[in-house]
């Protein structure tokens, strides 16, 4: 018979008297707050993660998909306090609007790793860590690109700028490059900052809006793959050719396996790689912190570019995402 006095059956929840009847203490509990699946590189985000936080790892996992709403995340983050997890790991959809919930968390002693996008907080010990890119350097390298590609003779070169969601890390920094390097080069113009929320769909509509009332550009800055792609169907949908022999070169962030093929085939001109593969990282730092060790605080990712006339066939394949 089914002894209440330790199992509660609450709605559609257990709830138990004690945490070791509700988790095998051999094991490392973590909360994972994933922003969504607005793209390919979220996808690969989130398989490096769960393949990293399996049970064979040590690890219990409870995974949260916030379908690209904070709301979510906010949610997501008090039913891990109140399952009383071991870690919280957060893939912030944006970087504001922490303070609270991350204090919520500091209060119920569960320590935060920060991965991907930042969080701004006052009180940067409400996490313990964030292991991401380094998105401004990303960017650098696109303007250097950009430099080489367009010398200083160049008569105006117009740019169509195609931002991710906005607030997150990725698309200040990347923007940020952007937008200094315009002001450092007279003969720059940004025609358009279109939002595009990192999604194929969004970066298909904003670009096919656009166009109907474009006089044309130089160079598309599109701040991931998948906006890129919806961006290339608007174009051929509009008859402008782009890549390496036409009239729209192509910068776009990320490098997921399915731009870098079309790298190759002289369709994307820069591709600038955005590692997802943090779930090894995260590992690390939690099996850090269990030894009782103190990890540094923020672990930047290196990151490479490639172009149209440099890549080949195995580069593509060798890559893992
Ligand atoms: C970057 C990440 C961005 C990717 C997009 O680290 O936050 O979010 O560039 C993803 O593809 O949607």
């Amino acid at each position: 018979m089914l002894c209440l006095s330790s199992l509660f059956v609450s709605g559609c929840s257990l709830f138990y008297s004690s945490r070791e009847e509700k988790y095998d203490d051999r094991l490392v509990v973590v909360g994972f707050s994933q922003v969504g699946s607005e793209s390919d590189w979220r996808l690969a985000n989130t398989a490096s993660m769960v393949g990293a936080l399996r049970e064979e790892n040590g690890y219990r996992l409870l995974f949260d998909n916030a379908k690209q709403k904070q709301e979510n995340q906010y949610l997501a983050i008090r039913n891990f306090i109140q399952q009383d997890v071991d870690y919280i790991v957060l893939a912030p959809i944006s970087e504001t609007g922490w303070e609270s919930v991350l204090r919520e968390a500091k209060t119920a002693g569960i320590p935060v790793i920060v991965v991907d996008r930042q969080v701004s907080v006052e009180d940067e010990s409400l996490y313990q860590s964030w292991v991401g890119s380094d998105f401004y350097q990303e960017g650098r390298m696109a303007v250097s690109w950009m430099e080489e590609t367009f010398p200083e003779n160049t008569k105006t070169l117009r740019i169509l700028h195609l931002q991710g969601t906005e607030g997150a890390t990725a698309q200040i920094m990347r923007s940020r490059a952007l937008e200094e390097a315009v002001s450092r080069h007279e003969n720059w113009s940004i025609e358009a900052s279109l939002k595009g929320e990192f999604t194929e769909a969004k970066g298909y509509e904003v670009v096919r809006d656009f166009l109907k009332s474009s006089t044309g550009f130089d160079v598309l800055y599109s701040e991931n793959d998948n906006m890129t792609f919806g961006a290339m169907r608007a174009l051929e949908e509009a008859g402008i050719s782009f890549g390496e022999n036409g009239d729209v070169k192509i910068i776009s962030f990320d490098a997921v396996k399915k731009a870098l093929e079309l790298c190759l085939e002289g369709k994307i001109n820069l591709c600038v790689e955005c590692n997802p593969l943090h779930g090894p990282r995260v590992d690390r730092l939690i099996k850090a912190y269990e030894a009782g060790d103190s990890p540094q605080k923020f672990s930047y990712v290196e990151e490479i570019c490639f172009t149209c006339d440099t890549i080949t066939q195995d580069m593509v394949d060798s890559r893992e995402y």
